[in-house]
This record gives structure tokens, C-alpha cells and sequence, in this order.
């Protein structure tokens, strides 16, 4: 068996273009999706026009990466959950250890990185400053210098791999290191050469070690957030930005300047903020009355309630289960986990009766607050960075698959609304 990933997506490969060469040729015309009106307007919610093979979200299941519930994979390490959503397997131990080689192989992050972030002004968001620092490192993309070369188009993958590598390598690096300037923590730390992804991320943010936990929460962190198939709005920026074959390092800064949207990845700093201004109101850890008057108070205000409702779950997210279950071991006394639990009994009924969210269950970002601030993350602008080190995975394997593939450039066609009233009435509705 191959050792190496390169090696490995060798072999897939060719497999791969055949099972999508023959659907296409066998059955290119079948119809698996209608558009309405409605889905025109709405955000294109529902509609079926993409392929993403890395995970599926269903409404009742929530995320399944490769065959695998993430609830069965919670405690592997990233390094594994990359692997696997690359190749659609586990790997062995060697696999992994060449993965984790691959890595390091890039862990330094160029000078210039650093001098772009310190000269950004004192009052950026930490994930402008991540998004800048992943764009300011598209210089040493081998994509784009292989392409002015004239590379082979069975070759893109490759350079894409590469890519990708060198922005997985640093990612974890850079953005410590972003929290370590934005809030004056002290000097940058250097990479380890013997640490795993999660560890070494979470020593680097200089966070108090807790008896090995913090490296725990760090991995789960990093698993749970790592990829939530391809219609969401990162990953589907990302990859219609690399369709055009700009190489990774636009593509994923792309697709993370979409996560630095509250409705989307930003929604866990917003969840935060929400859940200890209720404690400020309060004064403590509020009772289930007091977060109901403050739930409807916002409700009220025309806000959301952050960390609550999805565009595709319509259950509770098993991300937000695994957190809350980690949390009932290493915190169940902690107050503002104890308040995120109570939120949890009082908000998807509050939600019900309000009667406009279509899902009123918690997603992940409901839970994922709590345990940061409790292992000393307290400054909650910088909660979506890690958001978006683990989510460069997913984005990063499925870019990384759609050049291995030739996946065109994409461009969905849209209409005028005057197109639309000359045409409704006379299209078929779609039966209920
Ligand atoms: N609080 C209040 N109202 C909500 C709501 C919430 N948590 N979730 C949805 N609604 C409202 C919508 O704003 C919408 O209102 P209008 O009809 O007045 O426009 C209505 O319910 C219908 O929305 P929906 O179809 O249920 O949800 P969408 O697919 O349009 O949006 C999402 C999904 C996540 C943006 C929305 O539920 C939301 O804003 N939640 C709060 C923000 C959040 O937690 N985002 C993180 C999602 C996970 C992630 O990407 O990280």
C-alpha cells in the first residue's frame, strides 16, 4: 500500500475518473434536481448541483465524512480526518506518520508573513489577518509556477497537493501567531518537529496545559469543524474560486472570507458574546426564566439567536453533542458551559413558538464557546481562526479532488426577475 499521500491519490485516481467519466457518459442527461421560484430567491437552498465526496450533511444525520458518523471518528487525530477525506480511508500508522512528515516539511512560515501582520492596524479582525496572511503566501505557490511553466493538466493535482500541504503545514502556525500579536501575548512560538497538529497548534497558542487536556479539546476542535460537504458558503467559494484554477492559496482565503460571516462561521464568537451577556445581565450563571426574557428579548430586537438553526440540519448537530459530551468531563461545573446547557433545555422551544426557523436545534457553534473560554481562549474575535484551521482541511481535499478530476469552471446560470414573471405560470410545480 502507499505511503505517502501523493502516492496514495496516484493510485485513486485513475478510479475515480472512471466512475465519474461512465455516470456522465451513461446517464449526463438524468435529472436529480428541480429549481423553484422560491429556491431562485432563497439562496438556491436544496437545489442539487454540485458533487462533493469528501462528507454529506443529511437533515436527521448531520455530518458524515466518508461512510464514517462523526461521532464514531471524534477522537482521531486532524491528521487522520485529512487523510480520510482525501482518500476516503483511515490511515495506517505509517500513512499517517508520512502525513505528518509531509507537514513539516513546510512548517516555516516566510519572514514576510509575520512583517504583514504586524504592520496590520492594532484593530484587526483576527481573521482579516488570517486571510491576509494565507493570500500574502500565494508567492510560494507551486501551482501557479508550475502553470507559467506550462504544467499538464493531469498534473494540476499535484501542484494543488503541494499547495495544500504548504498551507496545512503553516496554517496552525500562523494563526497562534496571529493571537499571539492581535492580543499582545508575547513572542511568536516556533513549530515543533515532534508534536501532532492539534498539540502543537494549542502549545503554540501558549495556552495553560491543563494536564494534557488542552491538546484533547485542540483535536477535537480541529475534527469537528473539519469539513460539512460542498454547499456550504466557505467550501463553495472555495471551490468556485479555484475552478477558475487560482491556485489554494486564493481559493482558501476566499472561501474563509465567507466564514468570517456571522450566519456562517463567525456565529460561534457571536454565541460567545451572547451567552455571557446574558451572564453580565444576570449577574452569574442565569436561571432557565431569565435566559427565556433574554432569548425573546433578542428575538424581539429582529436578531438571531446565534448558534441556533441550520440550512440543512433539522436536528440537533452531532458536532454541538460531542462538545457538550466533552465538556459534562472536563468542565460540567464550569459556569459558562453550565449556562450554554441551560440555553440548550430553553432556546429550540422559544425558537418553536417564535415559528420562523425552520430548524431550532443548536449547531456547532452553540457549544464550542464555552470549552475555548474555559481553556483560557477568552478573547471570543479570534474563535472563528480556529474555525477556519480546521475547515482549510475539507476545502483544501476537496480542491485538491475537483483538479484531480478536471472539474470545470463553475457557472450556474442566472436570471432576470423580469424572466421570471414572463415564465412563471407556464413551468411545472414542483408537487408537494
Ligand atoms: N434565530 C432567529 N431566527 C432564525 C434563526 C435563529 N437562530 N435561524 C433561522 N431564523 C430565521 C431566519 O432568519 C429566517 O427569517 P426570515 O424568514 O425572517 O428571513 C427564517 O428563520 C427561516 O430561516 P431558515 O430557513 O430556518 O434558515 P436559513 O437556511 O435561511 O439560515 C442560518 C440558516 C444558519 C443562517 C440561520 O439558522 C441562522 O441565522 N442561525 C443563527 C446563526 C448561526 O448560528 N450560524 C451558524 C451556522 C453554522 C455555521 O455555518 O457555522
Amino acid at each position: 500500500m502507499a505511503l505517502t499521500i501523493k502516492e496514495r491519490m496516484a493510485e485513486l485516481i485513475p478510479e475515480l475518473k472512471e466512475q465519474r467519466q461512465s455516470l456522465s457518459k451513461e446517464h449526463g442527461e438524468d435529472v436529480i434536481s428541480q429549481v423553484t421560484v422560491a429556491q431562485a430567491f432563497g439562496g438556491m437552498r436544496g437545489v442539487k448541483g454540485m458533487v462533493c465526496d469528501t462528507s454529506v450533511v443529511e437533515p436527521d444525520t448531520g455530518l458524515i465524512i466518508r461512510n464514517h458518523p462523526i461521532l464514531e471518528i471524534k477522537d482521531r487525530l486532524p491528521e487522520e480526518i485529512f487523510w480520510l477525506l482525501l482518500t476516503g480511508e483511515l490511515p495506517s500508522a505509517e500513512q499517517l506518520k508520512s502525513l505528518q512528515k509531509d507537514l513539516r516539511r513546510h512548517k516555516e512560515v516566510p519572514g514576510y508573513v509575520w512583517k504583514v501582520l504586524k504592520a496590520m492596524p492594532k484593530t484587526s479582525h483576527p481573521m482579516a489577518m488570517l486571510n491576509t496572511a494565507i493570500l500574502v503566501m500565494e508567492n510560494e505557490s507551486e501551482f501557479r509556477r508550475r502553470y507559467r511553466e506550462g504544467m499538464h493538466r493531469d498534473e494540476y493535482w499535484e501542484a494543488t497537493l503541494e499547495d495544500s500541504l504548504k498551507i496545512l503545514g503553516t496554517i496552525h502556525t500562523i494563526a497562534a501567531g496571529i493571537h499571539r500579536i492581535r492580543y499582545k501575548k508575547g513572542p511568536i512560538i516556533e513549530p515543533s518537529s515532534r508534536l501532532d497538529w492539534g498539540a502543537d497548534y494549542a502549545r503554540m497558542l501558549g495556552l495553560p496545559t491543563k494536564k494534557g487536556d488542552t491538546a484533547k479539546m485542540m483535536r477535537l476542535y480541529l475534527v469537528l469543524h473539519s469539513d460539512h460537504e460542498g454547499g456550504n458558503v466557505s467550501a463553495n467559494t472555495c471551490h468556485t474560486v479555484g475552478s477558475a484554477l487560482s491556485d489554494p492559496f486564493y481559493a482558501v482565503s476566499a472561501g474563509l472570507n465567507g466564514l468570517a460571516g456571522p450566519l456562517h462561521g463567525l456565529a460561534n464568537q457571536q454565541c460567545l458574546r451572547w451567552v455571557l451577556e446574558i451572564m453580565e445581565e444576570f449577574g452569574g450563571t442565569p436561571s432557565e426564566e431569565q435566559i427565556r426574557q433574554h432569548t425573546w428579548d433578542t428575538l424581539n430586537d429582529g436578531q438571531v439567536i446565534p448558534g441556533y438553526g441550520h440550512a440543512v440540519l433539522r436536528v440537533t448537530d452531532p458536532r454541538f453533542t460531542a462538545f457538550r459530551d466533552f465538556g459534562e468531563q472536563y468542565l460540567s461545573k464550569d459556569p459558562v458551559f453550565t449556562t450554554v446547557n441551560r440555553v440548550f433545555k430553553v432556546v429550540p422551544d422559544i425558537l418553536k413558538k417564535h415559528g420562523r426557523a425552520k430548524n431550532t436545534w443548536p449547531n456547532v457553534d452553540a457549544g464550542s464557546g464555552a470549552i475555548l473560554y474555559y481553556y483560557g481562549l477568552t478573547e471570543f474575535q479570534y474563535y472563528t481562526v480556529l474555525f477556519s484551521v480546521s475547515r482549510a482541511m475539507g476545502m483544501l481535499a476537496q480542491l485538491i479532488i475537483n483538479r484531480a478530476l478536471g472539474t470545470p469552471i463553475t457557472r450556474p446560470k442566472s436570471v432576470s426577475t423580469e424572466w421570471l414573471e414572463q415564465t412563471v405560470g407556464k413551468t411545472e410545480k414542483v408537487p408537494v
